[in-house]
């Protein structure tokens, strides 16, 4: 494999966190990448960044993991309410003990930093405890050096077009929700965005994959972030960070997207 570099931006605004994003590109498309991360952090819905930092490394091609994309559903909803309903039953599904999925959710509603704002990274929930295991917890733990397989982005870009869902945020978390199913231990993901216009956001399990719901915060809420619900006793927290934060991973394979659908009554 030729050699792979991988770009991080991240901006931040007033000191608090106003974006991020990674890639892992060839030589040729370093540049191309880190202009368009660049212009989105100078552009951001959430406000003027003072500070954009943009970090370059390159990436051993033999310690590059391969993880499959998971299957993406979307259940539909009319709103945010119904939306965390759904998302709550599917965090139960995937094993996580509902007192401990609403906590967490309530966490992400309110705001997972300290002080109540958003952070870089999400917060790492034990299933058994419900307790946090971040070790900076205003950061928290930020998948990170993964891209989409060139090989697949053709056919990820087609299928997503045709359920009319081509868009960065998908394709995006389509692929981080790929690193964290793969790393050991992982019981589910819950995320919705941070972009006050963007309401979307998914449960990710390694049981059916990536599961959208249109609505999980109400349009104009800059409150959001991701939650990964961990198994402590499967796990050592030092390998786990490492790899959701440093190994170098694409996801690829075969593309799975399913038609969007009205999910069954509970
Ligand atoms: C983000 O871009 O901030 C996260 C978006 C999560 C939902 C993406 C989707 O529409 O499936
Ligand atoms: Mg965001």
């Amino acid at each position: 494999m030729t050699d792979l570099y991988s770009v991080r931006m991240h901006a931040r605004a007033k000191n608090d966190h106003l974006c991020g994003a990674e890639r892992l590109q060839t030589r040729d498309g370093l540049e191309a990448a880190c202009l368009e991360l660049v212009r989105r952090a100078l552009a951001h819905e959430r406000g003027v960044a003072d500070q954009v930092r943009i970090s370059i490394d390159r990436v051993d091609p033999g310690t590059v993991v391969r993880v499959p994309l998971p299957t993406l559903e979307t259940w539909l909803c009319d709103d945010a309410d119904r939306g965390r309903q759904l998302a709550l039953r599917s965090l139960v599904e995937a094993g996580v003990p509902q007192d401990v999925a609403s906590r967490a959710m309530a966490r992400l509603a309110a705001g997972p930093a300290p002080g109540g704002g958003v952070m870089r990274g999400a917060m790492l929930v034990d299933v058994a405890s419900g307790e946090r295991f971040e070790p900076d917890p205003a950061r928290g733990v930020r998948a990170s050096r993964m891209d989409l397989d060139p090989d697949t982005v053709d056919a990820l870009g087609r299928g997503l077009a045709a359920l009319d869902l081509d868009n960065r945020h998908v394709r995006e978390a389509l692929v981080l929700a790929a690193k964290v199913l793969a790393a050991p231990g992982m019981v589910a993901e819950l995320c919705w965005s941070d972009d006050p216009s963007y309401t979307a956001g998914y449960v990710a399990a390694p049981g059916f994959g990536y599961r959208r719901f249109p609505h999980l915060k109400p349009a104009g809420c800059p409150l959001g972030g991701r939650v990964f619900f961990i198994d402590r006793t499967q796990i050592s927290l030092a390998a786990l960070i490492d790899y959701l934060e440093r190994t170098p991973v694409l996801a690829g394979g075969p593309v799975r997207l399913l038609p969007a659908r009205q999910p069954e009554e509970a």
